[in-house]
């Protein structure tokens, strides 16, 4: 493969792109989620390389489409094929039914089927190959998530030199959790074989250390700070916190757009003397929605005064709607509306704007632009992007962040915005009525300290922090493309 310099390939369990059928066409559509919010744009137009799954398991040349998208997004996309089984083990069984579940803490909705496991070291196996196709000595190899921890184990059977770093974007679960899943020395000793592994925040980089010298007594850490050393017999690994972020400037910029301001102001026209209280997530058990609708019924009920003045919007956006667990928890969201709309409804003031869709990014800003409010409430989260990106958006500095002391956020936004216990309808609802009653003064000195903060340790911070501690390299060290021409001759 023909390489300018040096390259930064990204692996994730899907490609930035969806291939899905369009009645007799296929197309290409941008994928969604935080770790493609994250990484999209800071690829663009280096000549790198994005490997994943496309999302489809049917039969068809995906060359000439992922060529076409390469042309926009300004990197090469390259896939890895999976089969049904692949799908079904691997991906529904193993990543969606034991890890997303344990690493969020929830072990009691985990289905330990030897078989996924299987799958998932058989899949690893299959990515691994692909990459060591794709790539050459000039590659700075990036792993991302909890799909792909066993990546590195394979890749170094082939190619022992390689420089690999891994970054998981969820959290990692304290040790008397993480102690229940049956594969747990693997899982470990698969981790071990990166050059460096990153977590969101302290608490999780923790519990993996402290998972390590339960399990593992050969192995020490030593070293204070943002990175420190692992040793096992054989291997250094460096394990280091990155909290990822956001493009800051941008959101802030189009924010300020006048598409965006509009959409808010209509907002605000179609709901006068109200203050609009905004929830973003994907549909997810994780995300804590029907706790967070009880506290705002819990609200209503002790806080009359709020009856007429707020209007909660929740936005869920479809997810893994395959799945009857969340086909369920979507059933359970839109009783609770029901419910809670038909106890308080009164003539021209319906308390809960439902909304079950994507939105298009812009429409996005402007809900975040006309929010006073935003609930940001997860049962356990990595991080939580739209907490920051509401914060990016807020340029009036008039809004109020209800945040779980749960979510990666708190780490680092805890001292400015309203903590809350998730499972604490009460405690939510008390914030939720300190937040409608705060005076300008104060919402403005908070969110002045929020937007500070975020806009120091934005993206290019973390992926500058990320990318030195791994590879010894900047992002610059990665040049922008004068003018992009996708390098698609294979080895
Ligand atoms: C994982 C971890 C970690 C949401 N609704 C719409 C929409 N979004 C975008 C948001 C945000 C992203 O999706 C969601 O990011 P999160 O961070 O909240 O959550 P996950 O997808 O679960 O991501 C998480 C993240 O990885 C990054 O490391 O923070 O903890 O679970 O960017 O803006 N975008 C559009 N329409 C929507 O309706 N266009």
């Amino acid at each position: 493969m023909q390489t300018r310099g040096i390259r930064l390939v990204v692996v994730s369990n899907r490609l930035p792109v969806v291939v899905e059928r369009n009645k007799d066409e296929w197309r290409i559509r941008p994928g969604s989620g935080g770790l493609v919010t994250a990484l999209a744009p800071i690829l663009r137009n280096r000549g790198g390389l994005w490997i994943g799954w496309s999302g489809s398991s049917k039969k068809i040349d995906l060359r000439s489409m992922l060529d076409t998208a390469s042309q926009k997004t300004g990197y090469v996309l390259r896939p890895v094929t999976l089969t049904e089984e692949d799908i079904a083990n691997f991906y529904y069984g193993f990543s969606n039914e034991v890890m997303w579940p344990i690493f969020h803490d929830l072990q009691t909705r985990c289905n330990f089927v030897p078989a996924y496991w299987y799958q998932y070291l058989s899949v690893n196996k299959k990515f691994a190959k692909v990459i060591a196709d794709q790539t050459g000595k000039n590659d700075y190899i990036w792993i991302n998530d909890y799909h792909l921890m066993h990546v590195a184990h394979n890749l170094r059977e082939k190619r022992k030199k390689l420089k690999i770093g891994f970054f998981l974007h969820i959290p990692f679960p304290p040790m008397d959790i993480f102690l229940k899943l049956p594969w747990r020395a693997q899982i470990l000793r698969a981790l071990l074989e990166y050059d460096l592994v990153g977590f969101q925040t302290l608490r999780d980089r923790r519990n993996f250390i402290h998972c390590v010298q339960t399990l593992m007594p050969d192995a020490h850490a030593r070293g204070k700070g943002q990175v420190i050393t692992v040793t096992v017999p054989g291997r250094t690994v460096r394990v280091g916190t990155f909290p990822i972020s956001i493009d800051f400037k941008d959101f802030a910029q189009q924010a300020a757009s006048k598409k965006v301001s509009d959409g808010a102001w209509y907002f605000h026209e179609d709901l006068p003397d109200r203050q609009i209280i905004l929830s973003v997530d994907r549909l997810d058990y994780t995300k804590g929605i029907p706790e967070r609708l009880e506290a705002i019924r819990n609200a209503l009920l002790r806080f009359p005064d709020m009856h007429l003045k707020v209007t909660f919007c929740q936005v869920v956006v479809p997810s893994r709607e395959e799945v009857p667990e969340y086909q369920a928890l979507k059933a359970q969201i839109e009783q609770l509306v029901g419910e809670i709309n038909g106890q308080f409804t009164k003539s021209g003031w319906a308390p809960i704007h439902y909304i079950y869709r994507s939105l298009k990014r812009d429409e996005l800003l402007a809900y975040y632009r006309a929010a006073e409010i935003v609930l940001v409430t997860p049962l356990k989260d990595g991080m939580n992007l739209v907490a920051k990106e509401y914060c990016a958006c807020n340029i009036e500095e008039n809004g109020v962040i209800v945040l779980s002391e749960f979510a990666g956020a708190a780490a680092q936004l805890q001292k400015y915005a309203l903590l809350v216990n998730p499972y604490d309808v009460e405690g939510v609802a008390d914030a939720i009525y300190r937040a409608f009653t705060m005076n300008r003064d104060e919402r403005r000195t908070r969110m002045k300290k929020l937007r500070q903060s975020i806009r120091k340790h934005d993206i290019f911070w973390w992926l500058n922090s990320f990318l030195s501690a791994a590879f010894t390299k900047h992002l610059d060290d990665f040049p922008l493309l004068d003018e992009y021409v996708p390098q698609i001759e294979m080895k």
